[in-house]
């Protein structure tokens, strides 16, 4: 008895303890050692996928994979979804037109889509990403209602208990550079992402992971935030086909951070989108799990476990044990152009290990005759490197900057071209 009493306490301590230590993120590349990474061509059976055809069947099974073990069901199902134009504004001095639309999931669930289209005629392929605090956080103009759920920032002045004031009107304005996006004759739209789930451990409860659980025949638990996000970037895309305006054969979705991973993950289902950009979307994203360096599985899943399944949490330390790591995330991509972007202040991130996620896409984007991102060495900053997936670490801390836009629309440019002096249709 008193053994058995003992031991209660020592293991009782000992997880107390456990749980009092601060977390330190390995920032040493010489402590991360070798990792061993799954093949992506690989198939169950061990025998390798050696074309085209038997990758598109094996592609199947990855995604059912991601879907079991990391950001849960995708809703099969289709809801009908209406839309209601709220304001037009001509903005730019007459060079761009913003929208914003309510788009509404079977009368039951609403969210506020902003555009920024060019003010011509002709059809645009359009950039989409959520953005973080709401969208009068991306630009000045005062005809974007202010966003009215909770948002994790809460900069004092223009936040107040983490809900946007009037001051926050273009807080963020530097992540969207809508005026070098309409120059370079592409749309841009967005949508907050906590319009779809708030970022918060409870966020499910008002989001649509349980507002439209019933119609979706999904409950809140068999998916994640992150999947709540990926969803509602396909159903602002279903919005998008049908705007004239808007070529939606060319819808590029990115996102920066946790938005990244949710970009990736919306990219990985859904082959509409042309391209996909990642910014510094670090773990979870597009940096691999077995490299511990930075920001891990363990304090990813103790710090947000609303992102992920709540069983993704049972490989903290047993990173190994997973099926996948992310470069098959991103193989699923495939052939679709994919931009991994870096930051050298944004070590948390693991910038390492979202090149070598990158880098280890390319036996598949081989399979479709394209080159990923070649056989290069970790480049130099400020550097692009790669073709069909690109990569670049540029200086300077977590952000997406004007730098970053610049590279992207280089890199879209070459390969999702927007039209330039189309004839009206
Ligand atoms: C951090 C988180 C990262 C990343 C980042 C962000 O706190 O640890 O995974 O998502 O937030 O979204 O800015």
């Amino acid at each position: 008895m008193k053994t058995a009493l003992l031991l209660v306490s020592l293991t009782f301590c000992g997880l107390l303890s456990m749980a009092q230590q601060p977390f330190v993120a390995n920032m040493d590349e010489s402590k991360v050692g070798s990792i061993t990474l799954p093949n992506p061509l690989q198939k169950p059976d061990g025998t390798i996928v050696k074309n085209k055809k038997a990758w598109e069947k094996q592609r199947l099974y990855w995604l059912d994979q991601f879907q079991k073990v990391m950001y849960g069901k995708m809703p099969s199902k289709k809801l009908p979804q209406s839309s209601q134009l709220v304001s037009r504004t001509e903005i730019m001095g007459g060079k761009a037109i913003q929208y914003v639309w309510a788009l509404t999931f079977t009368g039951k669930h609403s969210v506020t889509v902003l555009g920024v289209l060019p003010n011509k005629p002709g059809k645009v392929p359009v950039f989409l990403g959520l953005n973080f605090c709401g969208n009068q956080t991306t630009s000045t103009e005062p005809s974007i209602p202010i966003f009215e759920k909770y948002v994790i920032c809460n900069e004092a002045g223009q936040f107040k208990n983490n809900l946007g004031q009037a001051e926050s009107r273009g807080a963020w304005a530097s992540r969207w550079q809508f005026e070098k996006v309409i120059a370079a004759g592409y749309g841009s739209i967005t949508v907050a992402c906590g319009d779809f789930e708030e970022d918060l451990p409870t966020g499910y409860r008002n989001g649509i992971r349980s507002t439209l659980a019933d119609q979706l025949g999904l409950k809140a638990e068999e998916w994640s935030c992150i999947g709540a996000w990926a969803w509602g970037l396909s159903r602002t895309a279903d919005f998008l086909e049908t705007i004239p305006q808007i070529d939606a054969k060319k819808i590029i979705v990115h996102g920066h951070s946790r938005l990244g991973k949710a970009a990736l993950w919306a990219g990985a289902n859904d082959q509409r989108f042309a391209a996909i950009i990642s910014n510094e979307s670090g773990e979870g994203g597009a940096a691999l799990s077995r490299r511990n360096y930075g920001e891990n599985l363990w304090r990813i899943t103790n710090s947000f476990p609303h992102w992920f399944l709540n069983s993704y949490k049972d490989y903290a330390y047993k990173e190994n044990d997973l099926p996948f790591d992310q470069h098959i995330l991103m193989s699923l991509l495939a052939p679709r152009p994919l931009y991994v972007a870096s930051a050298m202040g944004d070590q948390w991130s693991d910038p390492r290990g979202e090149f070598l996620g990158a880098q280890n896409t390319e036996a598949v984007y081989q399979l479709y005759g394209k080159t990923g991102l070649g056989t290069v060495a970790f480049p130099g900053l400020n550097t692009p490197v790669g073709q069909q997936v690109r990569y670049h670490i540029r200086e300077g801390k977590h952000d997406m900057t004007d730098y970053d836009w610049g590279e992207y629309l280089r890199f879209v440019g070459e390969i999702v071209k927007p039209v330039k002096n189309h004839p009206q249709h």
